[in-house]
């Protein structure tokens, strides 16, 4: 059973389509197990996007993503990862499937909604950056015992 960090970004927000994203990613089968709204300091910023840092857009992803609040979620399901960025669509909207959450509700590159981890091992650093132990839960979905 795979987790995945996903980030429901500033403009997400801003636009009133948190919920719509992560309904999808629920309707889709994955369970919530942590979730917690918050301010992205600098700092975690930085962190949470160190393998960025020295490229041109780097500035302006840190201002963004500390802008506004974001909506931090660990999604847990069958593939979760890979599921979850075949749901959010390439990076820029423009290129992204229509049918993904970046191609239907994107804009631009710089504002594409939402954030989901790139790799197993990824996801479990960024877990870690976002949420302690106590934060996530476990517990036994009725449906889990038919789809695992
Ligand atoms: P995240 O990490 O936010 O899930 O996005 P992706 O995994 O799809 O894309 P990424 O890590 O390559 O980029 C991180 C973040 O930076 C913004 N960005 C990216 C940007 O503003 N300009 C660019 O040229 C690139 C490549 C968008 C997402």
């Amino acid at each position: 059973m795979e987790r995945s960090l996903v980030l429901i970004k500033p403009d997400a927000i801003q636009r009133g389509l948190a919920g719509e994203i992560i309904s999808r990613l629920e309707k889709k089968g994955l369970t919530i197990v942590a979730m917690k709204m918050l301010y992205m300091d600098k700092n975690l910023a930085q962190r949470h996007y160190a393998i960025h840092k020295g490229k041109a857009f780097f500035n302006d992803l840190v201002s963004f993503i500390t802008s506004s609040p974001v909506i931090a979620i660990v999604f847990q399901g069958k593939n979760a990862v890979e599921m979850i960025r075949r749901m959010m669509g390439e990076t820029d909207p423009a290129r992204a499937q229509p049918g993904s959450i970046r191609g239907d509700l994107g804009i631009d590159i710089g504002h594409n909604l939402i954030h989901g981890s790139d790799s197993i091992e990824n996801a479990s650093k960024e877990i870690d950056l976002f949420f302690s132990k106590e934060e996530i839960f476990s517990y036994d979905r009725e449906l889990d015992r038919w789809i695992y």
